[in-house]
C-alpha cells in the first residue's frame, strides 16, 4: 500500500515494486487535476489498484488498513513543497505530522504486522548541526514543513519502541527525477532551460536564492532504499543521500551546458544573472519572491549507515540526474510542438 502514489516517489516505488511481483494498492487524493499523469508516463496505470484517501480522514484509514491488512505500508503523502508551508502551515502540520499518527494508530489497532515506511527527510537538519548530516545528528527545522515531518519521525520511532510496530524511518535527501513537479527548483530549471532552448519563451528564468546547497540524487535510486527498510530483520531510520552537494547555481550551469548553452554569472545577490556566452541572452535572473523566510543554507548527507546495513548505493550521479532531466523536458515539449504541427497540418494551416 502506498499513499502519494500520484507523486515523484509514488510513481517509481510502485513499477519497482511491481517488477518484483507485487500487488500494489494506490492511495491517491480525489480532485486534483491531473491526478495519474505520472502513472500513465511509467505505463502502470493499469496495474495498480487504486483507492480514494484523504490523510486527514481517519474513518477512511482504518477502513482501507482493515480491509486491506497490507504486508507493507509507504507513507510517501505529504504537503511536499517547503515554500508552501508557510502560506498553509497548518494544513501542512496536519497532513505531514498528524497524518502519520492516524495511519499508526490504525496499523496498531488493525494490522500490527504491517511494516510501515514513513517518508523522513533532511529538511529536519535545517541549520545544520553537523557536517556531513547522519542518523545520529541533532535536528533544528527550519520551516513549518520540517517541524511537522519532525513529529511523524519521532512518533514513528515512538510507534517502533512503545509498540513493535516495525516502523523504519527513511531521512531521504533531495532526489529529483524527470518526473519531479514543477515547482521544486531542479526540474523549474529544467524545464524553463528547454523552453528557451527551442525558443519556446524569451524571458530569463528566475530563481530566489542561487546560494543555497543541496545533496541531490535520483528518485529511483532512492526508492530502492525504501523498500531495503523494509527487508532488514528490525525496523530502523536510515540516511539516503549521495555525499556530494552542489549550490543551485551550479545546478544551473550543468543543466544549461546540457542545452547546450554556456552561463557566465555578472552581479551580486538580487542584482546576480546569468549571461549565455556565445549569444550574450539573460537566461537567469534572480526574483527575491523565491526567497524564504528561512532558509536551509546547506545540505550534505552521509549515507554510510545504508550502504554498510542495506547495501544501498546511488548509482545515477549528479551530472547524469541533469542531463536526463533535461534532456526528457526537450524530449517533451519537440513531441508536443511535432503533435501540434501535425494538427495544423491537418487543418491545412
Ligand atoms: O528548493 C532554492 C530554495 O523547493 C531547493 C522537497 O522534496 O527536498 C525538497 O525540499 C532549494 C531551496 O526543495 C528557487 O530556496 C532557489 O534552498 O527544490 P526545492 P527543498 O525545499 O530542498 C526535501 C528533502 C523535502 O523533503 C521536500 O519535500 O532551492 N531555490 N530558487 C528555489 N526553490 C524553488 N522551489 N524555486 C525557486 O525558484
Amino acid at each position: 500500500m502506498i499513499t502519494g502514489i500520484t507523486g515523484q516517489d509514488g510513481g517509481y516505488l510502485a513499477k519497482f515494486l511491481l517488477d518484483k511481483g507485487y500487488r500494489v494498492i494506490g492511495l491517491y487524493r480525489r480532485g486534483a487535476t491531473d491526478t495519474f499523469s505520472k502513472l500513465k508516463e511509467h505505463g502502470i496505470l493499469d496495474k495498480i489498484e487504486l483507492e480514494d484517501f484523504e490523510l486527514l480522514e481517519f474513518s477512511n484509514i482504518c477502513r482501507l488498513i482493515k480491509k486491506y491488512k497490507p504486508d507493507e505500508f509507504y507513507n510517501l503523502a505529504a504537503q511536499s513543497f517547503v515554500a508552501a508551508s508557510w502560506q498553509e502551515p497548518i494544513y501542512t502540520a496536519q497532513a505531514d505530522g498528524m497524518g502519520v499518527l492516524y495511519i499508526l494508530e490504525a496499523i496498531r489497532e488493525f494490522s500490527p504486522k504491517t511494516k510501515f515506511y514513513q517518508a523522513s527527510t533532511s529538511e529536519m537538519f535545517g541549520k545544520v548541526q553537523e557536517i556531513p548530516q547522519k542518523e545520529t545528528t541533532p535536528f533544528y527545522p527550519r520551516s513549518p514543513y520540517g517541524c511537522a515531518k519532525l513529529f511523524a519521525h519521532w512518533i514513528s520511532v515512538n510507534y517502533r519502541e512503545s509498540f513493535g510496530i516495525f516502523a523504519c524511518c527513511g531521512i531521504l535527501f533531495n532526489h529529483e527525477s524527470p518526473m519531479r513537479g514543477k515547482e521544486f527548483v531542479t526540474r523549474k530549471i529544467t524545464d524553463h532551460l528547454a523552453k528557451l532552448k527551442l525558443n519556446l519563451v524569451q524571458k530569463p528564468l528566475e530563481l530566489g536564492n542561487l546560494n543555497a546547497k543541496r545533496d541531490w540524487g535520483h528518485a529511483l535510486d532512492y526508492v530502492e532504499g525504501m523498500w531495503l527498510m523494509l527487508q532488514q530483520e528490525k525496523p530502523d531510520t536510515y540516511v539516503l543521500s549521495t555525499g556530494e552537494t552542489h549550490p543551485i547555481r551550479d545546478f544551473v550551469q550543468e543543466a544549461a551546458r546540457a542545452c547546450g548553452f554556456d552561463i557566465i554569472w555578472q552581479g551580486d545577490g538580487i542584482d546576480e544573472i546569468g549571461i549565455d556566452r556565445n549569444t550574450n541572452k539573460t537566461i537567469v535572473k534572480v526574483n527575491p519572491k523565491f526567497f524564504r523566510p528561512a532558509e536551509v543554507e546547506l545540505l550534505v548527507g552521509d549515507p554510510s549507515k545504508a550502504q554498510e546495513i542495506l547495501g544501498w548505493k546511488r548509482k545515477i550521479s549528479y551530472k547524469e540526474l541533469c542531463r536526463l532531466m533535461v534532456e526528457e523536458d526537450i524530449k517533451r515539449y519537440e513531441s508536443k510542438l511535432s503533435d501540434y504541427m501535425g494538427v495544423m497540418v491537418e487543418a491545412g494551416k
